[in-house]
């Protein structure tokens, strides 16, 4: 159920449209996936739905599953690309739970057990 309407303003919805640049790593007809701004670790990349969702509160069932195939891959990749020890994938819902962007997205996160996490 939706908790909140969606803001077609908000700023990966204006990265989608091309308004305003990424570093893209991954395209296709359901996701795109780019550098985090601020990455909290060498190779933080996020990957969003092309589709509007607010969160993963109001997302279709059926188009998470497809964008979670993305994700598995993007994080192998990414994993592999950086030499990652591990990888965390985060998902934030609504200001409570820290999310600030309001357009659907997972952070992958590569891991090193010898190297925290950024703020
Ligand atoms: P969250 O707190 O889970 O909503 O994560 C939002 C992330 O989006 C945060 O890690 C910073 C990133 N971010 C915010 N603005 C931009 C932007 O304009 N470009 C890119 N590439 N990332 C952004």
């Amino acid at each position: 159920m939706a908790s909140a309407t969606y803001d077609n303003n908000n700023i990966f919805a204006k990265i989608l449209r091309g308004e305003i640049p990424c570093q893209k790593v991954y395209e296709d007809d359901v996701a795109l996936a780019f550098m985090d701004i601020m990455p909290r670790a060498d190779g933080h990349v996020l990957v969003i739905p092309k589709a509007p969702s607010r969160n993963i509160l109001d997302a279709d069932p059926g188009a998470l599953g497809a964008l979670m195939a993305r994700v598995q891959t993007l994080a192998r990749a990414v994993k592999t690309a950086v030499a990652a020890e591990g990888v965390m994938i985060l998902q934030c819902n609504e200001p409570a739970a820290g999310q600030t962007v309001f357009h659907l997205h997972f952070h992958i996160l590569p891991c090193w057990s010898h190297v925290e996490l950024r703020p």
